[in-house]
């Protein structure tokens, strides 16, 4: 038995401590993931996180002084007759009929009250919970003071409450020693389904060859040899191998000197830990990958975006209006006199789409409060190249992440189409037009009309007085000549066309800037649309970018080992 504990004693690596801060700052870093993929992650995928930190949470919470260990393998293996052969006590039924260990019972080395919590967060009922503490052992068994040894039932069992109770249990425990026995060390169950589920919990693991005492000495060093050749592939490479035999003190030296010496380290619950976060940062590693986070949403994508929603907005119709309502307005102010009241009779091309009228026309105060406009609304192309700007700018800004997240930036790229045609009409309702003043010199020409005008009344005045007094036989009016024309003849066909030329000589100057209205409404209206892209489907987009850069470090740091 000694060449076997000495075997033991060459392969036992459990020397790597694991800090406890360092334990908790892991930890906290895989709840700042959980924060930040929070709803934006399939919950399915991220069930192992939320998992660790509760259970974490709870085991470092609860006593660190005991060290819960658990003995579990197939049926028949010699759990319980290990259990018993370590507490020196016949506490767990030991049976011939299979399987005999139904309920976990567990053995408490030292006093019970520290180790209740814990062994009710695991699960043990009070009935089946004994202390090792007696008067008569002395101090034989104060080197193992702390540890909570569980006999568990078996993980192979036709009971299927037994496999069930076994993997609840297998994820609450400190450390695992597996029990095998030399006909089934290599069932592919064991190592299948369990063993190698183990590897991120190497440091955790011990496992046992139970029922030496059935082999030749001979024949127990080759059976090691296959058992840790299967080890090894299963990845738990370098484990506590070791033979023991229950029935025999002596072949339980090896596995008490490693239970006392991991009780006597209090490492194994921060082990055991660590190894969770292993294998849940390991998990969760495909979801953020190593792709750096983009900064945002790209130019190219941005400016299709605006066009979009420029369109989708009616701008083009807007600004064509802009164009004609200048024309119309400064006609009104600068055009003949003669037909100016005609051309007013006309509707203003902006009131008609519910934009802000000329200065001054207060017709319908109450519609000025009415935010929205009559541009018509976006037709089925303008709607669907609106869809394709928002995916391209979901995807642009997703191309370079895991496969998990495109669908969450494409819904946040559109969480809020429903609110954006009433942004949009809101918008162009309160954007300045640049149409809000009359300019100056529209007044200066409209002075000139008004003047050339008031000439030529004055000349018809005038000649009809003269041709009055003619008719009436009355002295004629003396008038002065301008050349080799009557003044008010002068005055009346000068006025005349003098409006005339004035008008004619506006007409392309408004034209010229009716345009330049246009372009600097057009300019005004893109700038405040692209103001509701970014608030509508921009931030969305770069708060999921912001989540999963947040996301990526989180787990960068939880990784950290
Ligand atoms: N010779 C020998 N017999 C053993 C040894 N360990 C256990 N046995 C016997 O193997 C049988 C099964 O032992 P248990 O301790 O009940 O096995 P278990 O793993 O607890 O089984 P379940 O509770 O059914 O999961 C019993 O008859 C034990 O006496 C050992 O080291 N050597
Ligand atoms: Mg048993």
């Amino acid at each position: 038995m000694s060449n076997i504990a000495g075997r033991v004693r060459e392969v036992f690596r459990g020397d790597q401590r694991v800090d406890a801060d360092a334990l908790i700052a892991r930890l906290d870093a895989v709840r700042r993931f959980l924060t930040a993929v929070d709803g934006l992650l399939p919950d399915g995928d991220l069930v192992p996180a939320h998992t660790l930190v509760e259970r974490a949470g709870t085991r470092l919470a609860l006593s660190r002084d005991h060290t819960v260990v658990a003995l579990a393998g197939a049926t028949g293996s010699g759990k319980s007759s290990l259990f018993n052969a370590l507490a020196r006590l016949e506490l767990s039924p030991v049976g011939v009929r299979r399987p005999t260990t139904g309920v976990t019972h567990a053995c408490v080395w030292g006093p019970l009250e520290g180790a209740n919590h814990l062994l009710d967060w695991i699960g043990v009922l009070p009935r089946h919970r004994f202390v090792r503490e007696s008067a008569l052992d002395a101090d034989d068994e104060t080197a193992l003071h702390g540890l909570i040894l569980l006999d568990l039932p078996d993980f192979d069992s036709v009971q299927r409450s037994h496999r069930l109770e076994v993997d609840r249990l297998l994820g609450l425990v400190d450390q695992v020693v597996w029990v095998v026995d030399p006909q089934k060390y290599a069932d592919r169950v064991i190592h299948d389904s369990y063993l190698r589920e183990f590897h991120r919990h190497r440091d955790v693991t011990v496992v046992v060859l139970n029922q030496a005492d059935r082999l030749s000495p001979a024949e127990v060093p080759r059976v090691l040899d296959d058992l840790r050749r299967l080890l090894d592939t299963d990845g738990l490479t370098g484990v506590p191998l070791l033979a023991t035999t229950a029935v025999d003190p002596a072949g339980m030296v090896g596995l008490r000197d490693t239970m006392e010496r991991t009780v006597a380290e209090r490492q194994a619950a921060l082990r055991r830990l660590a190894g969770d976060v292993d294998t849940v940062v390991a998990g969760l590693d495909q979801l953020v990958g190593t792709a750096r986070p983009a900064g945002g949403p790209d130019d190219t994508a941005v400016d299709g975006l605006n066009r979009a929603l420029a369109g989708a907005a009616g701008v083009p119709a807007v600004t064509e209006a802009v164009e004609r309502a200048y024309r119309h307005r400064a006609g009104a102010a600068t055009g003949w006199p003669v037909v100016r009241g005609w051309r007013r009779l006309r509707p203003d091309p902006l009131r008609r789409l519910h934009l802000p009228g000329p200065p001054g026309d207060q017709s319908d105060p109450a519609e000025s409060l009415v935010a929205a406009t009559s541009v018509p609304d976006p037709t089925a192309a303008q709607r669907s190249a609106l869809g394709l700007a928002i995916r391209a700018v979901a995807d642009r800004a997703a191309a370079d992440l895991p496969a998990a997240w495109p669908g969450a930036v494409t819904s946040a790229a559109r969480s809020r189409l429903g609110d954006l045609p009433d942004a949009l009409d809101r918008t162009i309702a309160g954007t300045d037009l640049g149409l809000d003043r009359r300019p100056v010199w529209w007044r200066a020409v409209g002075g000139v009309q008004w003047l050339v005008t008031l000439a030529a009344v004055v000349g018809l005045g005038w000649l009809v007085l003269g041709y009055a007094l003619r008719v009436l036989g009355l002295p004629a009016l003396d008038n002065p000549m301008v050349g080799a024309v009557p003044l008010p003849t002068a005055l009346l066909l000068g006025g005349l066309l003098a409006g005339l030329l004035v008008a004619a000589l506006t007409r392309p100057v408004v034209r010229w800037a009716a345009r330049r209205a246009r372009a600097r409404a057009e300019q005004r209206l893109t700038a405040r649309v692209a103001q509701v892209g970014d608030e509508y489907v921009l931030t969305p987009v770069r708060i999921v970018l912001g989540s999963y850069a947040q996301a990526r470090d989180a787990l960068r740091d939880a990784a950290r080992g």
